[in-house]
C-alpha cells in the first residue's frame, strides 16, 4: 500500500471516530499521523523494514503499529471494524463531487444522512438550506452530482422514466409511416421501478423508424440495432429498447412486451388448455395454427372470455382469474381524486406559500386542500411551534373566507410520532386540526415488535386521521424500517384510520402489494402528494397508479367529508 492510500485510511479512521463521537484527542492524533504520512520525505517501506515509524514527529506507537499493518497486509483490522460500525451506503456520500469528510459529516449529524438516497431525498426537500457551511448552490451542486452517479446503476423510478419514454412515444408517433406506438414493459404496468424503457412500434417503414430511433437527441450510444429491433443507452443512463411489429401482430406484441413474465405465462397456460398457441406475434388454433384475428387487446382478452384487465393489474397476482369471472374492480382514476391533503408550506420546509399551494390546487381542479407542515419536534424541517400553528390557522381561515367555498382549505398537521408512540403535540392543539397525519421521522433503527407497537400507539390518539408513509422506505436507498404489516393494517381498522398512500415518487408508501390487504380489512387509503413546492401536487397520479396497481376503487379511498372514527 503506498503512502497516499495510508494517509487517506488514516483520514478516514479520523473522520469514524469524529462520527462515533470520539475524544478529539483521538481524532487528531489519527489526523496528524495522515499529515506525517503525506509528507515523508524518506521512503514509507524503509520506514517500516527498519523499524523507525515511531521516530517521525506526529505518529506514536499504535498508529505506528497500524500503518506498518498497512503497508504490509494492504489493510487494517482496526479501520474494518470501524467501518462495519456503519451503514455500508454512508460512504457512497464520499463519492459525491464536492462532499468531503467535513460535509458528509454535517449531513450525518445534523439530518441522519446515511445514503445517497437518502441525501438526494433531503436536497429535494431544501434539508440542506439549514445547515452551516452549505448554501442553495451546494445544494444544486450535490444533486447535479447524484444523478451522474445514478447514471451508473441500472434501475429507475418510474417518475425517471415516465417523462423521457412519454416523450419518446410522441415524436415517434409523428415520424412518417408510423401507425401506432406504446411505451410497454414494467413502465406500462406503472412499477415504481423500472428496468429499462421497452417501446413498441407498427410502422410502414421499420427501417428508417430504426434509423430515427438510433439518432434521437436522447441516445448516447446505440447497443444494438436490427430491422426489428434496436436497442439504445440514453444520455440519462437508462436502456431503451424498440421493437417494430406489423400493424397485424401490434395487439399481441403489445399484450406480450406489457408483460409480466408471470401473467404472459399464465395467460399462455389457459391459451394451452384450450388448444391455442399464444405468443408475442399472434393466437394459433389447432395443429392447422389457423391465426386468430384481434384488432387490439380487448378483443385479445375477449377471445379467453376475459374483461380487459389493465396493465397495472398484469402481475400475475389473480387477475386473470377474476377477469374471467368478471371480477375484476373499477379501478381508481385521477378524476376521482377530489381533494388532497399532505401538503407542506414554507411554514415548516415546503418552497411555496400556502397561498401559492391552495393555488396551485384550485389551478389542478380540486375542490379542498389540506395543509399539513411539520410538527415542532421535526427541527431538521423547521416544525411547527403552538404560535406558529395559531398563524397559520389565521391564515387558513382568512383564505376560506377569500376563496369563499372556490377551495375549501383543511387544517391538518403532519404531526411526528415519537419513539413511544406519542404525538408531538398535547391534545388540545391536536384537538384543534381538522386531520392529523401521524409520521416516522427519526428513531428508525427500532426492531420489529417495538416499531409496530409504536405505530400502533400512534394510531391509539383519537386525534390520528392518517398513518403517514408506513414504512418510511425511500425507493432505491432506504428499506423501510422492520414493521408487521400485518398488524399494522389490523390495527388501522379496528381503529378506523387511514392509511397513506405517499405518492411522492421516492416513497410510495404503502406499497401496492399491501393495498388489496388494506381493502380487504376495510382500511380507506389517502392519496397523498406530501408536496413541498406547487409542482409537488401533482404526484398524486403516481399514488393513484399505486392504488390501481392495488386493486382499489374510488371507494376505497379517504376522502372529505371524513368518516368519523
Ligand atoms: P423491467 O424491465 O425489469 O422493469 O421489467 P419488464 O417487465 O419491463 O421486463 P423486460 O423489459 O425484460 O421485458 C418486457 C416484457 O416482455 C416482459 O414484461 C414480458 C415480456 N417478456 C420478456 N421476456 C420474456 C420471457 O422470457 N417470457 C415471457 N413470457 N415474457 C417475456
Ligand atoms: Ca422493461
Ligand atoms: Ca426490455
Ligand atoms: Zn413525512
Amino acid at each position: 500500500m503506498d503512502r497516499a492510500k495510508v494517509a487517506e485510511v488514516l483520514n478516514e479512521i479520523a473522520l469514524l471516530l469524529r462520527l462515533k463521537g470520539e475524544s478529539p484527542f483521538r481524532i487528531r492524533a489519527y489526523e496528524n499521523g495522515a499529515r506525517a504520512i503525506e509528507l515523508l520525505e524518506e521512503d514509507l517501506y524503509t520506514l517500516v523494514q527498519e523499524n523507525r515509524l515511531g521516530q517521525i514527529k506526529g505518529i506514536g506507537k499504535t498508529l505506528a503499529q497500524g500503518i506498518e499493518e498497512l503497508v504490509t497486509t494492504g489493510s487494517l483490522a482496526y479501520h474494518e471494524e470501524l467501518k462495519g460500525e456503519f451503514p455500508e451506503a454512508l460512504f457512497d456520500l464520499f463519492r459525491v463531487p464536492g462532499l468531503g469528510p467535513k460535509r458528509v459529516q454535517t449531513l450525518y449529524e445534523k439530518l441522519g444522512i446515511t445514503s445517497l438516497g437518502e441525501l438526494e431525498y433531503a436536497c429535494r426537500e431544501n434539508r440542506l438550506l439549514i445547515l452551516p457551511g452549505f448554501g442553495e448552490k451546494t445544494q444544486q451542486n450535490i444533486l447535479r452530482g447524484i444523478d451522474h452517479l445514478k447514471h451508473y446503476q441500472s434501475r429507475f423510478l418510474y417518475s425517471e422514466a415516465h417523462p423521457i419514454a412519454e416523450a419518446i412515444v410522441r415524436e415517434m408517433l409523428e415520424q412518417p409511416g408510423v401507425i401506432e406506438v406504446h411505451a410497454a414493459g414494467s413502465l406500462r404496468r406503472c412499477k415504481e421501478i423500472v428496468g429499462d424503457i421497452d417501446i413498441l412500434a407498427s410502422s410502414l417503414w421499420p427501417v428508417s423508424l430504426m434509423d430515427w430511433f438510433t439518432s434521437m437527441d436522447y441516445v448516447d450510444t446505440i447497443t444494438g440495432k436490427g430491422d426489428t429491433k434496436s436497442s439504445v443507452k440514453l444520455k440519462n443512463g437508462m436502456n431503451a429498447d424498440l421493437r417494430v411489429v406489423s400493424p397485424e401482430q401490434y395487439p399481441y406484441a403489445l399484450h406480450h412486451f406489457t408483460g409480466s413474465k408471470e401473467h404472459n405465462t399464465a395467460m399462455r397456460h389457459i391459451a394451452r388448455s384450450r388448444g391455442i398457441k399464444m405468443n408475442e406475434y399472434g393466437l394459433l388454433r389447432g395443429e392447422e395454427e389457423t391465426p386468430i384475428s384481434c384488432r387490439n387487446e380487448e378483443e385479445i382478452f375477449k377471445f379467453f372470455g376475459m374483461d380487459y384487465i389493465p396493465p397495472e393489474l398484469r402481475e400475475g397476482g389473480g387477475e386473470i382469474q377474476a377477469a374471467m369471472e368478471g371480477n375484476l374492480p373499477k379501478l381508481i382514476e385521477m378524476e376521482d381524486i377530489k381533494g388532497i391533503l399532505h401538503v407542506h408550506t414554507t411554514y415548516s420546509d415546503g418552497r411555496a406559500s400556502l397561498r401559492e399551494m391552495v393555488d396551485e390546487a384550485l389551478r389542478l381542479g380540486y375542490h379542498y386542500i389540506g395543509i399539513s407542515d411539520h410538527s415542532q419536534s421535526a427541527y431538521y424541517a423547521n416544525g411547527l411551534t403552538p404560535e406558529d400553528i395559531k398563524r397559520q390557522h389565521e391564515e387558513i381561515d382568512e383564505l376560506n373566507q377569500l376563496y369563499n367555498g372556490r377551495i375549501r382549505i383543511l387544517k391538518g398537521i403532519e404531526s411526528d410520532i415519537q419513539p413511544d408512540g406519542s404525538l408531538d403535540y398535547p391534545d388540545e392543539i391536536l384537538a384543534s386540526f381538522d386531520f392529523v397525519i401521524a409520521s416516522v421521522h427519526s428513531g428508525f433503527s427500532m426492531d420489529k415488535e417495538t416499531m409496530t407497537r409504536r405505530l400502533l400507539k400512534a394510531m391509539d390518539n383519537p386525534h390520528t386521521t392518517i398513518l403517514g408513509h408506513p414504512t418510511g422506505r425511500l425507493l432505491l436507498s432506504r428499506e423501510g424500517y422492520p414493521l408487521d404489516m400485518e398488524a399494522v393494517l389490523e390495527g388501522a381498522a379496528k381503529r378506523g384510520v387511514a392509511i397513506e398512500i405517499n405518492a411522492n415518487p421516492y416513497r410510495l408508501d404503502l406499497d401496492w402489494r399491501w393495498c388489496r390487504r388494506a381493502r380487504e380489512l376495510a382500511v380507506l387509503l389517502a392519496i397523498c402528494p406530501d408536496a413541498h413546492d406547487s409542482e409537488g401536487l401533482s404526484h398524486v397520479s403516481y399514488g393513484v397508479n399505486i392504488a390501481r396497481k392495488g386493486w382499489l376503487t374510488a371507494d376505497d379511498i379517504f376522502t372529505y367529508p371524513f368518516p368519523e372514527r
